[in-house]
């Protein structure tokens, strides 16, 4: 049997563990909450790739808009107009302002810019058939077609545009900066596409992609998920003599 003191004892050793472990716990709560308070660090934020704009050092419609950002804001403001996607013939050529498809947001994009896309197509296509075959295996030309048909619009910046590389290494600053807004990219994999390059980027530098696959046209981090499902085969820019 123990006596008086040491069931004293006992007793003080273990209110004594009782109270070191509370403040323990409590030391350890206090580390915790500091930690989460603790302020992101510079290597803890995101910050996106800078890539230096390019323009075309030439302003068509003399608007005091360099004619790549004129290109931008044309396909953009097809963004913004809501053009519902329909894929049809119209005679004279150029759809309600409603409506368009892919090659639609390109000649809108161009005539903000100053260009009449439909008419140096048409006129390169008459002077010029045989080069161009989706007009020749139609039986020749048809101005109320043509220039809304990619293969043209391909054979034609073949011609009068700078071809570019069609290679985009996410985070690589010199490879993005051959990406540049108001530049075209034709996608001629599975799905034939076109679509103008937004001068917005994601943080990997990568550009987003003005264009309309329906329903309606967008301005999307959709470029690398274009090229992985159609792969992309022309990258131009328009720059003017
Ligand atoms: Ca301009």
């Amino acid at each position: 049997m123990k006596s008086i003191s040491e069931k004293a004892a006992i007793a003080f050793i273990v209110i004594l563990i009782l109270v070191l472990s509370i403040l323990l716990s409590e030391k350890q709560v206090e580390k915790e909450i500091a930690y989460s308070n603790e302020p992101a660090g510079p290597f803890e934020e995101i910050v996106g790739l800078e890539i230096e704009r390019l323009f075309s050092g030439n302003d068509e419609d003399t608007d005091g808009i360099d004619d790549l950002e004129d290109i931008i804001q044309g396909a953009r403001a097809d963004v913004e107009n809501k053009s519902r996607y329909k894929d049809a013939y119209y005679r004279g050529g150029y759809p309600p302002e409603d409506e368009g498809v892919c090659t639609d947001v390109i000649w809108r994009a161009f005539r903000n810019s100053g260009y009449e896309l439909k008419e140096l197509i048409d006129e390169d296509i008459e002077k010029n058939t045989e080069e161009y075959k989706r007009v020749t295996e139609s039986g020749g030309p048809d101005p109320n077609i043509d220039f809304r048909r990619i293969p043209n619009l391909v054979v034609f910046f073949d011609k009068y545009a700078v071809r570019l590389t069609n290679e985009i290494l996410p985070g690589n600053k010199e490879n993005l900066y051959q990406w540049q807004g108001g530049d075209i990219v034709v996608f001629g994999g599975r799905i034939k596409h076109i679509g103008i390059i937004s001068d917005k980027r994601n943080k990997d530098g990568v550009p987003y992609l003005i264009h309309n696959s329906g329903p309606y046209p967008a301005e999307e981090d959709s470029l690398l998920y274009w090229n992985s499902i159609s792969e992309i085969t022309r990258h131009y820019r328009w720059i003017a003599e």
